[in-house]
C-alpha cells in the first residue's frame, strides 16, 4: 500500500491526500517531527521536506507536483478524455495554487494587520486570477471535480478555517472563489484530507496570540506578545 510521509499541517501533504480521497485511493500515513527528522525520512527524502510518497515497490517520491502526477499515472484520472494541452493547462493552474501555499502561510503568521494586509494583497493576486477564470462552476471545469480544485482545496480549506475562527474571510473581495470553496468544503474531501485534530494544531500554530488574525481580527488590535514555542512549527 501506498505511504504518505507528512507533517499535520503541511499543505503540500493535504494536496496530495486530497487526490488520494478524491480517487477513493487507499493509503497509510507516518506523521514526522519536522523539528527532528528521523534518520530514515533524511535517507530517502533528497530536500529533507514532506510530502514523502512511498511507492508499494518502495520508490521513494518527493515533490508533490511530482508525486500528484504519479498518482494521476496508477489510478484513473478524475477527468477522462482530456487533451494533451487540456491537462498541461490543468497543471498551470495547480502549480498556482501550490505557489501560494506558503504565501498562504505567511499571511496567517502577519503579527499586526499592516503585514497582514500587505501579505493578502499579494495572496489575493492569485484568488483574482482564479476569480477570472472561473465558470458556473460548480467546479474548476464545470460540473466535475479535477485536480486543479485538488491543488486549489488546501488553500480554500485553511481560508474557511480561518473565517470561522477569526472572522477574517480572505475571499470576501472574490464571489466565485469563495462559491467554489462552499463547494469543495461541502466534498468532505477537506476534513478526510488531513488528521483529526486538524484544526486545533492548526489554529494553535496560525491563529495563536502571536498573529493578528489569532488576537481576533474583528478585535481591537492587542500588541503581539513574544513567541512561545510554536505549537509543534509550520510551514512558514
Ligand atoms: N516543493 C515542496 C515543498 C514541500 C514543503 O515545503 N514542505 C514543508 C512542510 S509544509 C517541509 O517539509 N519543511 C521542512 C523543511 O523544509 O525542512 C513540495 O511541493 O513538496
Amino acid at each position: 500500500m501506498i505511504k504518505i510521509v507528512s507533517f499535520k499541517i503541511c499543505p503540500f501533504v493535504q494536496r496530495v491526500t486530497a487526490m488520494l480521497e478524491a480517487k477513493n485511493m487507499a493509503y497509510e500515513i507516518e506523521y514526522i517531527d519536522l523539528k527532528n527528522k528521523p534518520d530514515w525520512f533524511l535517507e530517502v527524502s533528497p530536500v529533507g521536506q514532506v510530502p514523502v510518497l512511498i511507492a508499494a515497490d518502495g520508490t521513494a517520491l518527493f515533490e508533490s507536483d511530482a508525486i500528484v502526477e504519479y498518482i494521476d499515472e496508477i489510478a484513473p484520472p478524475l477527468l477522462e478524455d482530456l487533451s494533451a494541452e487540456e491537462r498541461a493547462v490543468n497543471r498551470a493552474w495547480s502549480y498556482l495554487a501550490s505557489k501560494h501555499y506558503l504565501v498562504q502561510c505567511s499571511t496567517m503568521q502577519a503579527p499586526d494587520k499592516n503585514v497582514l494586509d500587505e501579505r493578502v494583497a499579494k495572496l489575493g493576486k492569485s484568488f483574482a486570477r482564479a476569480e477570472n477564470r472561473l465558470g458556473h462552476g460548480p467546479y474548476f471545469a464545470g460540473d466535475r471535480l479535477g485536480n486543479v480544485d485538488m491543488a486549489w482545496l488546501p488553500l480554500l480549506h485553511r481560508a474557511s478555517i480561518v473565517e470561522q475562527v477569526s472572522g477574517y474571510d480572505m475571499l470576501s473581495a472574490f464571489p466565485k472563489v469563495k462559491a467554489w470553496q462552499r463547494v469543495l468544503m461541502n466534498t468532505g474531501i477537506p476534513e478526510k484530507s488531513v488528521p483529526g485534530d486538524f484544526v486545533r494544531k492548526f489554529s494553535d500554530f496560525y491563529l495563536s496570540d502571536r498573529t493578528w488574525l489569532g488576537r481576533g481580527a474583528n478585535e481591537n488590535e492587542r500588541p503581539p506578545e513574544a513567541p512561545s514555542g510554536n505549537a509543534g512549527g509550520g510551514c512558514g
